[in-house]
């Protein structure tokens, strides 16, 4: 008798610090939105300086009649696009280390993917921590999203327009793949702590408004536009060996801005070849 009651009182101790520890851990690491009077507006552009390299491509090596409509007999990879004035598309621009600030205000869209012609649209992801990853395909072909990094899901997609879910609860990146044989497919999330992250587009341009007073660490992240080799691989529906491209090295550029309250600051990033 006495031995179960301390049995139990022991499973309690545990417990109550079991929860004392996950609330002092999520307390160390958690974000903290609050009402910011003064705050001041960070915004810049990331533009490419110098030639321009050529956008990669691979072949087409299964499902041409969904994968390759217009019969091209590659795909684009989208690894670098450059617009008109030079911004660097798919650049995730954010502030480093920021531990209280506004209420997440992030776009919408970055978080509902679509697997459209055997590519993942946006190719780009940005999902704030703790909120819904939304996925689907509209392609009459099994793909599989395989996810690694901060998120570590495997996910079949053998129907339609029929959605999945998943909760995203670890701040960080996740490189994303289809398993199914589309070796090209890929797709890059970040998984946000806090509301001052930006994907660019064509523009190069990134806004980030009610920031509070004081100095940041601004960093800008490209998943890079190089190949590095390819790799062996298997197919997991028709069991074949299949040659997935591999990528050089994400590329990060890192600068210090200071905030004042009501103040504007402007922070631009030129990146090139080199
Ligand atoms: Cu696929």
């Amino acid at each position: 008798m006495t031995k179960t009651q301390s049995g139990g009182a022991k499973l309690l101790f545990f417990f109550t610090f079991l929860v004392a520890a996950t609330a002092l851990l999520s307390a160390q690491s958690g974000y903290k939105a609050i009402t910011v009077s003064n705050g001041g507006t960070i915004s810049g552009t990331v533009k490419w300086s110098g030639p321009i390299p050529r956008g990669l491509q691979f072949p087409v090596t299964k499902d041409p009649q969904i994968c390759d409509p217009e019969s091209k007999k590659t795909v684009d990879l989208d690894r670098l696009i450059v617009g008109p004035q030079d911004g660097v598309a798919n650049t995730i621009v954010y502030l480093k280390d920021v531990s209280s600030g506004k209420a997440f205000d992030l776009p919408e869209q970055r978080r509902h993917l679509n697997q459209l012609h055997c590519r993942y649209v946006p190719h780009i992801l940005l999902v704030p921590e703790n909120a819904v990853l939304q996925m689907e395909s509209s392609d009459a072909t099994l793909h599989t999203i395989h996810m690694e990094g901060a998120a570590t899901f495997n996910l079949p997609f053998p129907f339609t327009h029929q959605i999945t879910a998943r909760t995203m609860s670890t701040p960080g990146l996740v490189h994303l793949q289809c398993n199914g044989g589309h070796v090209w497919m890929s797709a890059e999330m970040m998984v946000a702590p806090h509301p001052y992250y930006a994907v660019t587009d064509e523009s190069g341009r990134f806004d980030f408004t009610d920031v509070p007073a004081g100095t940041y660490q601004i960093v800008a992240w490209h998943e890079g536009w190089g190949f590095a080799g390819k790799q062996e691989v298997y197919d997991v529906l028709s069991q074949r060996k299949v040659d997935r491209p591999v990528f050089t090295q994400p590329k990060m550029w890192e600068k210090s801005v200071t905030v004042t309250g009501g103040g504007m600051s402007t922070v631009n990033f030129v990146i090139s070849a080199k």
